[in-house]
This record gives C-alpha cells, sequence and structure tokens, in this order.
C-alpha cells in the first residue's frame, strides 16, 4: 500500500524562499501512527513539489484554513486519479461537512485515537466518512517518524509536543475548540526520550503555552537542562511572574518566546482572557523577561473593535518603548468555528468566504471604526515601517540588551526583519478581490452553517466541538453496526 502525506502550500505556485524549516510535526504523527509495511511519502509543500508522475493508494492531507482551497484542489485531483483521500487538520475538524465534499473520509480533531482505524478501514475497504475520537491519551502513543528526508536550511529545527490544549478561550482562537480547555500533557521522561530520539539539539515547542501548567512546565524545564539543548515556544506573559520557572526556563535552553500580547490597546485587553490587562504592566513583564536572557516576541493583532486608526502609531510607540527588536503582527482574522466568526457573521460583517485570503495579513471583514481599506494600509505601514532599515539599525541595541548574544540570535533576529519586510510586500491593500466577492456572499447557507449553529460549540466541557451532532449528539466511536451502505468503498 501506497501512502502519501502532504501538508499543502498556501502560496502554491510561487516560490517560497524557507530559511526556517521545520518540519510539520502532524505529518510525522500520521506516519508514525501508521503500520511499517505500508510505504509512506511525505510532502511539506512550503519546501517541495508533489511527484505527480507516482501513484498513490491513499493520500492524507492536512489542511488549516488557509490552505482549504489548496488542500481541495488537491484532493479533487488525487481522486480523480482514482486515490482514496482523508483530510484532516483544524479546518476540516470545525467544517467536516465543507470537507467531506472533497474527501472520502474527514478525521475529526487529533489523528492519535483513529488513524489505525483509518488505514484499517481503507485495506478493508469500508472507509468511513467520519472518523474522531476526542483528547486521546497522549502517552499511548509511539513518537513521531522523524525519519524522512528534509532539505537543509538555514536554521533546522524540530517540532515537539509537550501539552496540548488551552484554559482559555479568546473569541478570535480556534485552538481551545480544537484541543479542548483542559490541559493534556506528555510524561516528562517521554518528552525527554523523544527528544533524545530525535537525535536534533533544536527545538520549536509546539505547545499553544509551554508555561501553562507550572508544576508540570518545572519538571519539564528541569529535565531539559541535562540534555543541552536550544529550544523557542509560546508562552503567557505571566510567565514573568514566576522567578523560579523564569530560571528554569533559560537553564533548559531556551532562548525565545512568542508572546500573544494580542493588542497595545488597554480597550481591547480589557475583552480578552489575558492575565495583564495594562500597557504598564505589560512593558514591566517584558522587561523582566528579557532581563532573565529570553528574547520576548511579540505577537499583536490589529483590527479589534476597540481599534481605531490611531492603534498603528500607538503599536510603533509601544514597540519601540518596551524596547522588542523583532515582532509577529496580523490583523484579526475571524477564522470559522470561532466567537468572533459568528458575531462578524451575524452582524453582516465578513466581506470575504474565500479561505485563501483567511492567512491573518488579508482583512476579510468590516472593521468598527475605519474601512478594510483604511486596515489594511495600517497593517502594511506598521509592518513596513517596523521592518524599514533605519529601524532595523535602530533595533539593534534592543537585541543586545538580551544576553547571552550569539551567533544564532543575531541571525534569527536578521531573519525576523527582513522577512518582515517580504511580509510587508505581500499585505494586499487593493483588496481587488473583496468586490469580486459576490460568489462566496451570495452562497448564504453554507455547509456547516447547521452544524455548527446546532451545537453546544462554546460550552467549556468536553462537548466543545462543533460536530457533535454528526452521531446523534455523541462523539463517534467505531463500531462495526456504524458501517452502512454509503460509507463503504465500492
Ligand atoms: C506551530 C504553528 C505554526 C508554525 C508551523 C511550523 C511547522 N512547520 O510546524 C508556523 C509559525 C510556520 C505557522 C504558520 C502559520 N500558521 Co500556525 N500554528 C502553529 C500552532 C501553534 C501549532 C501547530 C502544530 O504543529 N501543532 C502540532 C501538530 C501535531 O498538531 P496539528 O497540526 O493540529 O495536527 C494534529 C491534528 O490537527 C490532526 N491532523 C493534522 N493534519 C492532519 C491530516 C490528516 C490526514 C489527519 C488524519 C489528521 C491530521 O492530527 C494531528 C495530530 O493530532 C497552531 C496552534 C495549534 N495549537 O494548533 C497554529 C495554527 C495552526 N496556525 C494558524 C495560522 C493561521 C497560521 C498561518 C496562516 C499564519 C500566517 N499568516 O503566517 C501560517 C500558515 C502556515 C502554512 N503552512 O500555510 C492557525 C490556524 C487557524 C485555522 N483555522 O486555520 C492556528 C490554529 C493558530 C491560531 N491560534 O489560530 N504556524
Ligand atoms: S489565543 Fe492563545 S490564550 Fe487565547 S485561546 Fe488561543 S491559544 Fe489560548
Amino acid at each position: 500500500m501506497k501512502l502519501l502525506l502532504v501538508s499543502p502550500s498556501r502560496k502554491f505556485g510561487k516560490k517560497v524562499v524557507k530559511a526556517i524549516k521545520i518540519p510539520q510535526l502532524s505529518l510525522h504523527i500520521l506516519a508514525s501512527l501508521t503500520p511499517r509495511d505500508v510505504d509512506i511519502t511525505v510532502v511539506d509543500e512550503e519546501i517541495r513539489e508533489i511527484d505527480f508522475s507516482l501513484d498513490f493508494d491513499l493520500v492524507g492531507i492536512s489542511c488549516m484554513t488557509a490552505t482549504a482551497n489548496r488542500s481541495y484542489q488537491l484532493s479533487d485531483m488525487f481522486r480523480q486519479r482514482g486515490s482514496r483521500v482523508v483530510l484532516g487538520g483544524i479546518h476540516p475538524t470545525i467544517l467536516p461537512q465543507e470537507a467531506i465534499q472533497h474527501a472520502d473520509a474527514v478525521v475529526i480533531g487529533e489523528a492519535e485515537g483513529c488513524w489505525a482505524d483509518v488505514i484499517d478501514d481503507f485495506r478493508k475497504r469500508r472507509l468511513q466518512k467520519f472518523y474522531h475520537v476526542p483528547e486521546p491519551d497522549l502517552s499511548r502513543f509511539p513518537f513521531p517518524r522523524r525519519d524522512f528526508h528534509i532539505d537543509k536550511a538555514l536554521f533546522n529545527c524540530v517540532g515537539l509536543v509537550t501539552t496540548r490544549g488551552c484554559p482559555y478561550a479568546c473569541e478570535f482562537c480556534s485552538v481551545t475548540d480544537f484541543y479542548g480547555r483542559k490541559i493534556r500533557h506528555r510524561s516528562v521522561s517521554r518528552v525527554v526520550e523523544d527528544i533524545k530520539q530525535s537525535g536534533s539539539k533544536t527545538f520549536l515547542i509546539l505547545d499553544d503555552n509551554v508555561t501553562g501548567h507550572p508544576k508540570y512546565s518545572k519538571e519539564l524545564f528541569e529535565a531539559l537542562i541535562p540534555l543541552g539543548i536550544g529550544w523557542v515556544g509560546q508562552s503567557s506573559i505571566s510567565l514573568a511572574k514566576d522567578k523560579e520557572m523564569l530560571k528554569l526556563c533559560r537553564l533548559s535552553g531556551c532562548a525565545a518566546l512568542f508572546f500573544g500580547l494580542e493588542s497595545v490597546s488597554p480597550s481591547s485587553l480589557v475583552g480578552m482572557e489575558k492575565t495583564l490587562k495594562s500597557v504598564e504592566e505589560t512593558e514591566e513583564a517584558i522587561k523582566i523577561i528579557q532581563d532573565n536572557g529570553i528574547a520576548f516576541h511579540p505577537s499583536i493583532i490589529l483590527g479589534f473593535d476597540t481599534d481605531t486608526k490611531a492603534i498603528f502609531d500607538d503599536t510603533l510607540e509601544f514597540l519601540a518603548k518596551a524596547k522588542l527588536p523583532t515582532m509577529a503582527l496580523h490583523v484579526l482574522t475571524p477564522y470559522p468555528g470561532t466567537r468572533i466568526y459568528h458575531r462578524f457573521k451575524d452582524q453582516g460583517r465578513i466581506i470575504s468566504h474565500d479561505w485563501s485570503h483567511y492567512d491573518h495579513h488579508t482583512v476579510v471583514f468590516q472593521p468598527k471604526n475605519m474601512t478594510p481599506q483604511e486596515l489594511a494600509e495600517g497593517h502594511h505601514y506598521v509592518q513596513s515601517e517596523f521592518c524599514s532599515f533605519s529601524s532595523i539599525v535602530r533595533h539593534i541595541p534592543f537585541l543586545l540588551r538580551v544576553s547571552p548574544i550569539n551567533l544564532r540570535r543575531i541571525m534569527l533576529f536578521l531573519l525576523l526583519n527582513i522577512t518582515g519586510k517580504s511580509v510587508a510586500k505581500c499585505i494586499d491593500i487593493s483588496l481587488d478581490w473583496a468586490d469580486n466577492n459576490k460568489k462566496w456572499d451570495s452562497q448564504k447557507s453554507r455547509p456547516d452553517d447547521k452544524v455548527l449553529r446546532g451545537s453546544n460549540v462554546f460550552s467549556s466541557d468536553q462537548a466543545h466541538l462543533p460536530f457533535q451532532s454528526l452521531k446523534d449528539g455523541l462523539p463517534y466511536k467505531k463500531d462495526e453496526s456504524d458501517l452502512n451502505e454509503e460509507n463503504k468503498i465500492p
């Protein structure tokens, strides 16, 4: 049996220069859950093209909203060629009825609990339409297979997961609905073993909040110290309040952390489930984290309902005052399944349902206090100002504040600032397509609307996922009696 696992490219057809290559962990997890007698090919389209001269029996595609169009295009192509296609990832999880129109099966949620069943059912010619095992126990599964060839880049980094789930439920984020509110973790000894087996010394910890469960995080960091690795990850800014955690975090090899600051506007912060509510508190926390040798990489979102056009200069001013040498800037994106998506939809404020525009850099909604065009221009202005040549020079002393200074840190600084320049070039300030969008807006009822509406998608208990109604209100459990004629492969 020949299996192809693909992560489609967002910018298919355009050449993407990759200075940092991080293999898609989801594909390597799928490979590890696949029986060893299956012939597996793994392709990350951002790095390498798919070889269409090869035939595959089964194709698994990992899909997020921004890659949904390309994922569906690939699915349709492979199905026409006679392969069976399984779609998985965050987008098919939130919109399974849309995804199934292009696939033979959709895996809802995490692959760990059901991928072996998918393969087995495929082999027995009884593939089902939907598979879903909610919140699988992470300790039961093999280590990801990281033995697939990855092209060399300036930085090669290995993805690692230690926990899943997030206790917050920010209005714009899909993570809590996808992974649940409860933080589930892998045992520290399994994580250590996974690191050792990977053979790598540089890691990207993919958890949404690597310091979210203090007892576990401290235990983990202590266990990482003797391994002598370097890593970057994401954390909540409340880390600044825990001196012991800060110290262990640095000693464990943490070079930089990505923090979802979201906004520098005090009124926007008040509406979020964040621990620090004032700009002053945030500035103080940044200083503490940097003084402890951890580079602070903030993620900022523009376009909240509380934002006026003043937010653009306010953001630049904040970044300068907080002495931050790098940043990640996004426009607010109402991803399907999030509370903000439903609110904007109810208010008639979504201006595009073309998923390829859902990339954090294209304005797909009507902002409250400005036009979509003004938001796009403001986003472009902040991004290009921050990464202008003179700003990069101004950022150098900010970089030097965080010790130790080494070549890797300097290279990463240059890279983030220089790629920031190309991000600015990609920002679509014309919004031409918005006028062209009638075909999407005219589709009043979308395949998953009924499912999403009928569910308790935002409750905090286990039944938080939007697709419960697929199986009479119960999560899917594999059962022979589920197999009806419709679900069998002819
Ligand atoms: C790390 C990360 C990145 C890294 C990716 C590095 C890498 N190469 O791995 C970087 C920084 C490059 C990145 C970029 C982007 N990201 Co990102 N990213 C994440 C993050 C934090 C973790 C993803 C991850 O690898 N998790 C670990 C793996 C194992 O989990 P997983 O991918 O979900 O896979 C599991 C299941 O989904 C399922 N599954 C996945 N694929 C498949 C396929 C099949 C066939 C099956 C059966 C199952 C299955 O099984 C897997 C194992 O359980 C998530 C947040 C999150 N917690 O998910 C956001 C997230 C996925 N990213 C998001 C976005 C928007 C983006 C960007 C578009 C942002 C931008 N403008 O640059 C780009 C798109 C990149 C692209 N490929 O096109 C959004 C997606 C929202 C949505 N609805 O699509 C998320 C959810 C963040 C958020 N808060 O909204 N991202
Ligand atoms: S934005 Fe971060 S803190 Fe908020 S729900 Fe998403 S993962 Fe959790």
